[in-house]
């Protein structure tokens, strides 16, 4: 089973302005002529841990992440104003011309399969092939199931501390209830709300639930950047113009090829969203995990991702 490449520095890394509000972090990681790739994280909110540069081959490829607007060392942080999906679509496309690269992969997991996708389906002309994991539409069925009623029946531990952050008489709608706490004028409760929201997403984001994750999610800054940016997100649909928004346009990048490795106990993302995708999207390579959740770092969705990058590699090189 294949593993991860081996820890690496970027040799490049700076900030970049790309408003009048928001200046995004970026990196460059392996070899600075191979082929590009841009890495896309979760959330969103989630920022980048140095282990998502360790799924591609660094002699092979050119590795290029940034922190989306808000996330991780992004500024102003945990910043909603001027933070829409079309936003970062433009940021993305920002690097790309900033870095010279005609043409590249796309590597996305969970939110980052939503934002692959409407990038790709935006400027197809500009995607080599698509990595996509932890399928998510952000459909109101997908949301509904996370945050309202669904994963709450097979975590119900883990579910009592998010559903408790919030008073009965306001349960009904819990991402409204969150909404308010997480845009609130009172630090405490944003906090408090921050933590309990993304607390839940990292204890159910694993098969077999895993301390250092949760613990990860305690982290003020960490869980304000996630919740907040989730919230302010989900609550406008991430900002597409339809419900159903990124399969109404999957013609658009039939064409390019694609690898969907997809958990099959994923709770936060169910599998039921990559099997539409796939449906819709004959052409892909569908792969379904079968002992593992959402989390890129379970064994058999490291390998399975790991095994894309190498054959598209080797594809590029034959
Ligand atoms: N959020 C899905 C998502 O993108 C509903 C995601 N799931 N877990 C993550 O992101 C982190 C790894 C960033 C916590």
């Amino acid at each position: 089973m294949k593993e991860l490449y081996p820890e690496i520095e970027p040799f490049e890394s700076g900030m970049l302005e790309v408003s009048d509000i928001h200046t995004i972090y970026w990196e460059r990681c392996g070899n600075p002529e191979g082929i590009p790739v841009v890495f896309l994280h979760g959330g969103p909110g989630g920022g980048l841990i140095p282990m998502y540069r360790q799924f591609f081959d660094p002699e092979a490829y050119q590795i290029i992440l940034f922190d989306q607007r808000g996330s991780g060392k992004s500024i102003p942080h945990a910043e909603l104003e001027g933070n829409t999906t079309w936003d970062l679509i433009k940021d993305i496309e920002t690097l790309r011309e900033k870095f010279g690269v005609e043409k590249w992969y796309v590597f996305g997991g969970s939110w980052g399969s939503t934002l692959s996708l409407a990038y790709a389906e935006t400027h197809p002309d500009r995607v080599r092939g698509l990595v996509l994991r932890g399928i998510f539409l952000t459909r109101p069925k997908e949301l509904k199931w996370f945050y309202q009623y669904g994963a709450s029946e097979i975590y119900p531990d883990f579910w009592q501390r998010y559903r408790d952050e919030i008073p009965e008489d306001e349960r009904g709608d819990m991402m409204t209830a969150y909404y308010k706490r997480l845009i609130s004028d009172d630090e405490q409760t944003r906090i408090s709300a921050a933590r309990a929201w993304s607390v839940w997403e990292g204890s159910t984001s694993k098969l077999f639930p895993d301390e250092d994750l949760m613990n990860h999610w305690e982290d003020p800054m960490e869980a304000l950047a996630l919740a907040r940016i989730e919230c302010h997100y989900f609550m406008n649909n991430s900002f597409f113009p339809t419900e159903n928004y990124l399969i109404e346009n999957i013609d658009k990048i039939r064409h390019i090829p694609t690898v969907i490795v997809q958990g099959r106990y994923d709770v936060v993302c169910p599998a039921v969203s990559a099997w539409e995708l796939h449906t819709a999207f004959p052409e892909s390579e569908l792969h379904i995990i079968a002992d593992a959740g959402h989390s890129i770092s379970e064994k058999g969705i490291t390998a399975a991702l790991v095994d894309a990058t190498d054959r598209f590699r080797d594809k590029e090189n034959s």
